[in-house]
């Protein structure tokens, strides 16, 4: 198991030296960039959360860090935000190696550094003085407070106090990472607060575990969408999701109306997209059957659910993404028949050896987002981050935020969480 590690992490270094370079960050106006302490600022999320809620988590994360980058004038913000690699993550197959994904395989890097200061792991352990044996200065494990509900106090606060569960951190699952300062922190609020903590302390390595507990500072403000507009997907994957639609859904960004510019920055308020010729239905399915019965439907309802809206639509093509076993979709498709055309992205040998089960999605997500309607799923993030990325391309707002009805017949629409400038 030891040498497996060390395999994993020496391969993990070579893919430091071939792939993404870092930039130098030096944020201080006024004195030399050298006499500058590099601060680094480590982040995980609960280990059974999913890919989109993590995206959610990042942004969190990101405005704290582009806040410290942006508005302190003192030590503060010279801290790195080091990017959690994508591993062990439970619906995702790592039983093939690489155990570790960056996240310049599912996102442009250069985009993300455009918001706030943030590096790979790998980078860190380039830039750090021993990675071989990396001490976390100070770890905070947050977790809600106890008598939250009971007391109906749901101001913002923090506070140092016994740990309510019998929890370890992971630390990515590095053998070569530990901390012996280990504290659990009550938490209530957005992650800006945990900037109070910060100024408290002068350690150059902070860790905060379980991240989701900390809050948007604000959902849905200017910011929140600057950190949303700028993650851009890994270009490749892009490419590959435009290829699929020009190939099989006749659907280019030109004819779309959909081209962006070249750096996020440069977008602004725009409601004239107008999508490919086709319907997209994100359909989850696996744990949702079971731990929400009620509001998901059956195949059968959803095959109807699709004709009906094909033929509102005048359209004949309907686009699935979906995480339902192959037997499942082979079913959906016999049951919306022969008179429409329904397509699946399913992954060549490359895409998914290089990407896994990470970048299918993705492309999925793409592939959903051009199209002229979107239908998703309740309460899933998955189709949550389509739907933010259809507001940054500017679909008229009632071709994206529609869910699936329920097998009641009931149509909740999901929340419109407008793009905002
Ligand atoms: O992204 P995600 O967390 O959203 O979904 P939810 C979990 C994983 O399911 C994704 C796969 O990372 C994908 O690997 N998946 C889901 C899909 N839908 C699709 C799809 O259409 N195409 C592809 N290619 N993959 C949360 C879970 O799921 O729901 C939590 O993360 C919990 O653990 C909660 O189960 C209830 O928000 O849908």
């Amino acid at each position: 198991m030891f040498i497996f590690r060390c395999i994993l992490f020496t391969n993990l270094i070579l893919i430091s030296f071939n792939g993404y370079k870092s930039e130098e960050y030096c944020y201080d106006k006024n004195s030399q960039c050298k006499d500058k302490k590099i601060r680094y600022l480590f982040y995980d999320v609960n280990p059974p959360e999913g890919f989109n809620l993590r995206r959610d988590v990042y942004m969190r994360m990101a405005v704290l860090a582009y806040k410290l980058h942006n508005l302190r004038p003192d030590n503060l913000n010279s801290f790195k935000l080091v990017l959690p690699p994508w591993s062990h993550l439970v619906h995702w197959d790592f039983s093939q190696f690489p155990e570790y994904i960056p996240w310049s395989y599912y996102f442009d890097l250069s985009s993300l550094k455009n918001f706030a200061p943030v590096i790979e792991m790998y980078d860190f352990f380039n830039e750090y003085k021993n990675k071989y044996s990396v001490i976390i200065e100070e770890t905070y494990i947050l977790q809600h407070f106890e008598d939250m509900f009971e007391s109906g106090n749901f101001e913002d606060r923090m506070e140092v106090e016994k740990c309510t569960k019998d929890y370890k951190p992971l630390f990515f699952h590095y053998s070569n990472i530990t901390s012996n300062n280990v504290k659990c922190l009550s938490f209530h609020g957005s992650s800006t607060n945990l900037i109070k903590l910060f100024n408290e302390s002068t350690a150059s390595t902070i860790y905060i575990d379980h991240a989701e507990v900390a809050l948007h500072e604000m959902f849905g403000n200017k910011i929140y969408w600057e950190a949303r507009r700028s993650m851009r997907f890994n270009k490749e994957l892009v490419k590959i999701a435009n290829d699929f639609r020009k190939d099989f859904l006749n659907s280019t960004d030109l004819s779309d109306l959909t081209t962006i510019p070249v750096d996020w920055r440069d977008e602004k308020p725009n409601r004239n997209a107008k999508g490919g010729p086709y319907l997209s239905v994100h359909m989850r399915r696996k744990d949702f059957v079971k731990s929400r019965p009620q509001e998901t439907p059956s195949l059968k309802n959803v095959s109807e659910q699709i004709k009906k809206t094909l033929d509102k639509l005048k359209l004949d093509a309907v686009f699935i993404s979906t995480d339902a076993p192959d037997k499942e979709y082979k079913t959906l498709v016999d049951l919306i028949g022969p008179k429409y055309k329904v397509f699946k992205y399913s992954g060549d040998k490359y895409v998914k050896e290089k990407f896994k089960d990470g970048g299918i999605a993705i492309i999925d997500q793409i592939i959903c987002s051009h199209a002229r309607y979107f239908i998703g799923t309740q309460e899933s993030t998955f189709s949550f981050r389509i739907q933010e990325e259809r507001e940054i391309m500017g679909f008229p707002v009632k071709t994206t935020f529609n869910s699936l009805c329920n097998n009641d017949g009931i149509c909740r629409k999901p929340s419109q969480w407008k793009i905002v400038y």
